[in-house]
Formats: C-alpha cells, structure tokens, sequence
C-alpha cells in the first residue's frame, strides 16, 4: 500500500508539533510505522492523503456513531454557520440541547456544556469537591478520563499505551488526592473509602470502560459503588464520554439501571464537534456559577455550530430507536465472526464487547482489569494492527483501545471486517 504523502507529511510534522501529531496515540507509537493522515470520509469509509479507502472502526474515537458526513448533521453545520460562527452569548439552541439531554440521560436534570470530555471530568470534580467540602476522589487503575491532572494517575488509553500511567507535570498535592482502585474490585474500593472517611469528594469510573480496551463491569460492581457512595457521601461520577447515547440513547446508565449522581458527556454529543458536557442531580449542579460558588466557564462553551450538530444528532437518536437495534446486531455479528475466526484458528484470544463497541485482546486470559489487560502481547497486536490496516480496515492503533462500529456499517463492511480479521489472524501467528 502506498502511504507515501502520509509519511512526508508525518515527516515534516515532527519539525513543528511534538511526535507530529495533536494527540498522542495518533503517532502510531504503539503499533509501529507512519501514521496515515486523512484526508476525508464519507459513510463507513475513511480516505487518506494518498487517496486509499479504509472501513472505519474508530469512527473518530466515538463520535461518528451515525458514519461520517451525515447529510442532516451536515445541513444544520452549513444552516448555522450563515449566521457566524460564535458569539459568546446565550444562543436558543443551548436550551433545547440542555433540555434533550435531560430527557435522555436519566440521572441528568441540570447540565452545562463545555468543550471537550477533559473540560467535562475536571469540572464536575471540581463541583463535587465544591458540593461536598472534601478533596480526594477514587478513579480506577486503567480508566481515563482526559487529561486532566487529576486523572492522569494509573491512567488508561495513550498514557498506558505510552507507559506514563502517571505524568509528569502533576503535583504531588494533586496526586495525594487522585486515590486508585483496581477495575471490578468493590472489597478494594471498600477498604480506600475506609481508611479515608469522611475525605473523598468524589469516586469516578467509565460505566464500561473504554480505554484500556473494552472491559465490562463485573455483575454487581456498580450497584456495589452505587452502595458505598450513597453510605458515605460520595458523588458518584460515570464518565460516558465514550459510552453515552451509544450503548443506549440514554447511555451505560439506561443500559445497567444504575444512577450516578453526576454524569460527563463528549463525543457524540457534539455529533464530532468538540463539544463536551457534565450533568446530573440539581442539588449538585446548583453549585455550579453563578447559582453557586464552584467556578467554570468558556467563551466558546455552547458554540452555536457545535450546538447545531451536536443537536441535530441526538434529536436524530432520540427519534430512531432503531440505531441502537441496528448497532447491536452489527456488533453481535461481528464479534460472532471473530470467535469462529479464532477458534477456527486454534486460538483462544478473548474479545471483550458490548454493543457497538468491542476489543480483541491479544491473551488468552479473561481481562476484567488493569492487570488483565496487559498481559496482551503488544507486538502481536502491533503486527495484526498493520495486517488489517493493509486490508483496509481503519482500526484504533493501540491494544488499549476500544473500537466503535456505526450505524453506516452494512452487513458486506462486516463480512469484510470478518474476513481481514481472519487473514489478519493466520498472517501474524505464522
Ligand atoms: N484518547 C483518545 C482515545 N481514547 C484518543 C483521541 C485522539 O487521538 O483523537
């Protein structure tokens, strides 16, 4: 395959932008080799600077959940951008999205719009800190939740995937505060909440987490923090940047019946506009200003063309159960396809999935945490990641990644998908 325009570009890249690129995990560091630069997408498919076509996996980490250019997101982007392009001012379009969101997302009853998934999880600690008058917060080996200083202790996704876990940058003060738990493990969560009492603010997690690969919580793991929280006080965060309006219009949060006390929202909420959001009960979302003292603000925060997209989006969802009908059996099929793949093939890697978003891990033990996750044979996957990219198949390019299928993906893309994986499969175990 000829990626040659991709590498010039990703050579001179390196001279002005660190690693040559805008967000780590983009550089192709973990799986080796040059990244390709994109050029444009349409549907199921992505297109590179040297014009080949790849079936779309990543689906921009989340947010294309309908496929890529959807007329009627396009339309209320080009509708909206006649009128200018910020104003920094309240606009009718924050009020009908702020109230869309509440009537999906069931814990939400207030929220506020900010930028990105980062702005989203910073804020509403910020605001449990403020609502409960204490400093500490549990977050879970693995889960990421942006960048955050907060967060970027044992985190997940590129910091993982960069062997950072932990940066540097973030103070020790902060660091104090950021307690950390193994993934599925209550007695471990039990026994932090003990021997900090009446000192955590707040206990945040991914509801199913996204990136460490896919990981799901074990049977009774949320209602046991839903438990402990309530006993003791603490704000309850899920962060469904990646798992809201996608396991079910109302999220991770419809889809295990279980009710955080506050909620934060990215990606498809912006229909892959930066748009981010963080929500939930009243009586804590009152303390946000000017209702309350907890500060936070943006003077790009409910951009009139995000807004447009990002409503026109979940109005759409809203309105089309069938998206999520359509999503599940898209994911069953695919994930059924790699099983008999991998069996077929004698081996017994295990693939982690829920709906339309799933992980092929590359070891053969069950993964439900942190530690799982990473006995996967990272060389393995690097090679398997450029096998399916060489068949073009647009994967995340790391093994700590969750992929996220669209609704744009026909029964022929998935046939395909099936049939790269398996090929994929027999070239790199030889
Ligand atoms: N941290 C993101 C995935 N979990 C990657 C975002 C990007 O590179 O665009």
């Amino acid at each position: 395959m000829n990626i040659s325009t991709s590498q010039a570009l990703f050579e001179k890249a390196q001279g002005f932008i660190p690693g040559g690129v805008n967000s780590p995990v983009r550089a192709f560091r973990a799986v080796g080799g040059s990244p390709v630069f994109i050029k444009s997408a349409k549907g199921p498919y992505v297109y590179d600077e040297d014009d080949n076509e790849y079936i779309e996996l990543i689906n921009s980490w989340g947010p294309m959940i309908l496929g890529h250019g959807h007329e009627l997101i396009q339309k209320a982007v080009s509708d909206a951008i006649q009128h200018s392009f910020s104003f920094g001012a309240p606009t009718r379009r924050e009020v009908e999205i702020a109230e869309l969101i509440v009537s999906m997302v069931p814990s939400i009853e207030k929220v506020r719009m900010v930028n990105s998934g980062t702005e989203a999880t910073m804020s509403a600690i910020r605001v449990a800190r403020g609502f409960t008058g204490r400093d500490k917060i549990i977050k879970f080996e693995g889960c990421y939740h942006g960048h955050g200083d907060s967060f970027l202790i044992a985190a997940g996704s590129g910091a993982v995937t960069f062997g950072t876990p932990d940066s540097p940058g973030v103070t020790k003060g902060v660091a104090n505060d950021t307690l950390t738990a193994p993934y599925n493990d209550l007695e471990a969560v039990q026994k932090l909440v003990d021997a900090n009492k009446g000192a955590i603010a707040a206990l945040i997690l991914e509801p199913v987490v996204g990136n460490m690969g896919c990981v799901l919580p074990a049977e009774g793991f949320l209602e046991g923090l839903r438990k402990i929280c309530d006993e003791e006080g603490i704000v309850f965060i899920f962060d469904e940047v990646m798992t809201g309006f996608r396991l079910s219009k109302g999220g991770a949060q419809e889809r295990f019946g279980i009710k955080p006390d506050l909620t934060t929202l990215g990606k498809i909420i912006g229909g892959g506009m930066p748009v981010g959001a963080y929500g939930g009960k009243a009586e804590i979302m009152n303390w946000v200003s000017p209702l309350g003292p907890v500060y936070q603000a943006g003077t790009l925060s409910g951009n009139p063309i995000a807004m447009a997209a990002g409503l026109t989006m979940l109005n759409y969802l809203n309105e089309h159960p069938e998206v999520y009908t359509q999503l599940e059996v898209s994911g069953h099929k695919l994930v059924n396809g790699f099983t008999n793949s991998i069996k077929k093939l004698g081996l017994n890697y295990t693939i982690n999935s829920i709906g339309s978003m799933y992980t092929l891990f590359f070891t053969e033990q069950a993964v439900t945490d942190f530690p799982s996750a990473k006995t996967s044979d990272l060389p393995l996957f690097g090679k398997y990641f450029h096998a399916m990219l060489d068949r073009g198949i647009y994967m995340g390019p790391s093994q700590f990644e969750s992929m996220f299928l669209s609704t744009a993906l026909e029964n022929s893309h998935i046939d395909r998908i099936i049939q790269a994986n398996e090929e994929s499969l027999k070239e790199v175990i030889g």
